[in-house]
Parts: structure tokens; sequence; C-alpha cells
């Protein structure tokens, strides 16, 4: 009944048996841990690298950037640190950062970063009435390749199971355009002779020749992403599989089914469990980074396809796991919370973003069904990690600079409100906006962080 004084107490009970520093994790530390889910260049990076520096700035009381933080006052914060999370390589924050500088957007994330925010409060009586009696907010953040979470959802299947929804995929629009080459290819290859490391090879390179094209052309749900990547993740070349037909799939005794089946088991086992329990460790605050303007610059089939993939990742996610409900939201009585979030929102005019927000909650409706019987709140954000763009005197275009460094105007069409609302033979031309040379006051000014956050802390 009284959530203050139940956390308050909590500790109370096992002190007898913790040292000081378990003491002081209890009394002076309240963390957050955000699990932040986004597929390949949501912008996640970017995210992490505008919050930090909007914090920095924030906290040193040069510029109050989150009007709307009311949860986390600014002049109740004394400083600010980041530090490394154990087992993580610290998140490259001054590398983003100087990439900027060279008016370059921060590289394709490639391994798996981590770090803490410590938000140390001034000791005054005011803090007490904000944010209990702690002396810092911890918030722990994970910054990892997009291509990994299209994955996790391959660890609840079997090898025959993922081939066989895989295939059946790539059959239907709009993964069919790009995956004739491939499947031409195993419509020509011989499965009777046996499976030699070169013809593994030669298939390998057949399947990945579709994943690269079929990710250019703005395809979110591709399996395995981990195999786009070249990192030391997991060595496809070594123990590398590819769907194959129905006629294969079906029969167990195949030598290709059997090989492919072993390696499936070993892409689990070595790579999809651990990356599940170390990146991906639960959380009962998600955020969902989702670009729109991705689906919305390639097709109407497109956008279909980014929904059916949200609602699988909500699926086999955290909050697929029934465990993760008895140890984080049942015992401890409160709710999870989920952000659903579009980003880049720079790229649209001010005078578009209900339609964005409205189509937002269309291409999540899956994902939130998903929730529906649970006790899980959501909202939906627009954000921008930074303000590209500048407001034009017509409210449907935008002035922003272009590949060529070039100040231009662009005129917007009415975005679609939902996806139906799309015609089938449009697509939305998409900015691509470079870094300005003022990067810095554009990302202090960047759209939507304050609310997103409030919402997380409250
Ligand atoms: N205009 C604009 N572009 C953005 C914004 N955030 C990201 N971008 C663009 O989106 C691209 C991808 O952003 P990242 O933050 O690298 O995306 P990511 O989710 O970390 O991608 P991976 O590391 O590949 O998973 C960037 O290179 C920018 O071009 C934004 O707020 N505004
Ligand atoms: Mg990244």
């Amino acid at each position: 009944m009284y959530p203050v004084f139940d956390k308050v107490t909590k500790p109370f009970k096992k002190l007898a048996s913790a040292g000081r520093e378990q003491f002081d994790q209890w009394f002076l530390q309240d963390t957050h841990r955000f699990t932040i889910t986004g597929l390949s260049r949501s912008g996640k990076s970017m995210l992490f690298t505008s919050l930090m520096t909007i914090l920095k700035h924030r906290s040193e009381g040069q510029y109050n950037c989150l009007p709307l933080l009311t949860r986390l006052p600014m002049e109740l914060v004394e400083h600010m640190r980041l530090e490394p999370i154990d087992g993580y390589t610290l998140f490259p924050l001054e590398e983003h950062l100087s990439e900027l500088d060279n008016r370059r957007w921060p590289q394709p994330t490639e391994q798996v970063y981590g770090f803490k925010l410590i938000v140390r409060l001034k000791q005054i009586a005011r803090v007490k009435q904000w944010l209990l009696p702690y002396t810092d907010v911890v918030f722990e953040f994970i910054d990892y390749p997009g291509e990994w979470v299209t994955d996790l959802p391959m660890l609840n299947k079997t090898y025959s199971q993922w081939s066989d929804s895989t295939w059946a995929q790539q059959a239907s629009e709009p993964q069919s355009h790009f995956a004739g080459g491939w499947q031409q290819f195993v419509r020509e290859f011989d499965f009777e002779s046996s499976p030699t490391s070169e013809k593994v090879q030669q298939l390998l390179d057949a399947y990945l020749r579709y994943l690269h094209e079929a990710k250019q052309q703005g395809i979110s749900m591709l399996q395995p992403g981990s195999f786009l990547l070249d990192s030391d993740g997991y060595d496809w070349r070594k123990a590398g599989f590819t769907p194959l037909p129905a006629k294969i799939t079906s029969d167990v005794s195949h030598p290709w089914n059997q090989l492919f089946s072993q390696h499936f088991l070993q892409f689990q086992s070595q790579w999809l469990n651990p990356l599940k329990q170390s990146t991906f460790k639960e959380a009962d605050k998600q955020i969902i980074l989702i670009d729109l303007f991705e689906g919305l610059n390639h097709s109407k089939q497109h956008l279909y396809q980014l929904k059916e993939t949200l609602s699988h990742l909500a699926e086999t996610f955290v909050y697929g796991n029934p465990n993760w409900f008895s140890r984080h939201v049942l015992n401890k009585s409160q709710i999870g919370k989920v952000a659903f979030v579009a980003t880049k929102m720079d790229l649209a005019p001010a005078a578009q973003h209900d339609n964005m927000l409205s189509l937002l909650k269309d291409i999540s409706a899956g994902a939130v069904a998903k929730f529906a019987d649970k006790p899980i709140k959501f909202e939906h954000f627009l954000v921008s990690a930074i303000q590209t763009t500048d407001a034009d005197s017509e409210a449907d275009s935008l002035r922003f600079l272009n590949a060529n460094r070039e100040y231009v105007e662009a005129s917007f069409e009415p975005i679609p409100d939902a996806i139906k609302a799309m015609p089938a033979d449009e697509h939305f031309p998409l900015l691509n906006a470079q870094v300005p040379d003022d990067y810095l006051p554009r990302i202090l000014n960047g759209r939507g962080l304050d609310r997103l956050l409030q919402f997380l802390l409250e």
C-alpha cells in the first residue's frame, strides 16, 4: 500500500548478513536498468550519445535541456559521471562525438558496450521529497548491434521450424523481391551430394548475398542477423547454416538437414543463449526504438513487415519469459513499463507529428496486444536525438543540409496516419540530412527525451 515505506524497510530484514557495500547500495543508490531494444539503424547509439551530452550539459548547469523532466530537477543534481559496467567495454562516447565533429554519423555498432550514468544528488531536504533518501540515481544502458535483437526469437525454435518459417517469409512481399536469386541458387543446388565444407560455403555465400541485399532494401526481419556482422560474435564461417526447402527439412535423415540442425543448436547454445543472459538481461523498463522513415521510404509492405517484426520481438523478448513476471513485476507489485519510441522525428515537419504518432501506434499495435493481459504500462513517444532540420515558413516544409552539404528545402505530402492509409504504389522520400556544423546546440535542442525519461522514472 505504501511503496516508499516498503522499499526502505525491506533491506532491514536482510541487513544482519550484509556487508557495508551492500548497505550503501540499498540505501544510497537507486538503480534503473533500461533495456533499449532497437532494430539495426533505429538510432540507439545516437540516442545514447545525445542523452549523455544533454545530461552532462544539464548537470553542469549550463543549459536546462530537459524542461519537462521534473522528476530529476536540474537544481538538485550535484554532478554526473559515466562509469563502465563490469564485463562490458565502455560506450565510446568521445569517439561518437569526434565523428560528429568531423560531420559524420557514428559508425554502426559491431559489439556490445555498457555504461552506467551516475547522477549524484545534492543532500538537501527537498531531495527526499522527490527521490527517496538516495544519494545517487544510477542508469544502466547497454548498446549493441541491432542485428542481434532480431535473432532472439530463434531461441524458441528447432532448425526445421526456423527454416520453414524463414522460407515462407521469403516467398511473401516485400522479401520476395530480393530473394529470387537466392531461391534460384537453391533450386539448382545439388543436395544429393554430401555437405562438404566447400559446398556449405557456397550455400552460405549465396544466402549472405540475399541478407545483405535485403538489408540494403530496408527489410528488418533478417535471420540470422548476426551473420551480417564480421565482428567476433558467432563464427558462422565455421558452423553456419541457411534455410532449406521443406522437402529437406522434413526428412530427419537427410545429411544437409542433420548438419544444419547441429549447427543451429550450436548457434543457440554457444551464441544466442549466452547473449540473452548477458546483454539482454531482464529489466522492468523497456524502450523500443522504431525508425518509421525507413518503412515509409520503401513501401507499404515494408511497414507491414516492420509491424510483424515488432510483434515477434515483443512475444519472445523479455515479456515472453514467465519468470520475468514473477521476479520483476509480481513480486514487487509494480508494473512494467514499455515505451514505444519513433526516432529521427526532426526528419518530418512538426505539422506531420500527429500523423506520425498515430502511425507509430498502428505499427506497435501487434506488440501492444501481447501485453494486454499483463501489468504493463506503455506509452508512445516521438523523439529526435538531434535536430538536423529547420522549420520553414510553409508548415509542410523543412530545410536541411543535403548530401552535397547544400542547405535546401523539402516539402512533404501528408504522412499516412495508419499503414492502410498509405497508397500501395507510393513511398515517401527520406531526407538524407547530413550532420550540421552546429551539431552541439542541435543535440541540446533534440525533442522528446524529457517526456521519455519522466515516464520511465515515475
Ligand atoms: N536526422 C536524424 N538522424 C538520425 C537521428 N538518430 C539517428 N539518425 C540517423 O540514423 C543512423 C543510425 O543511427 P544509430 O544511432 O547509429 O543507429 P543504431 O540503432 O545504433 O544502429 P546499429 O548500431 O547499426 O544497430 C545515423 O547514422 C543517422 O544517420 C536523429 O535523431 N535525427
Ligand atoms: Mg549502434
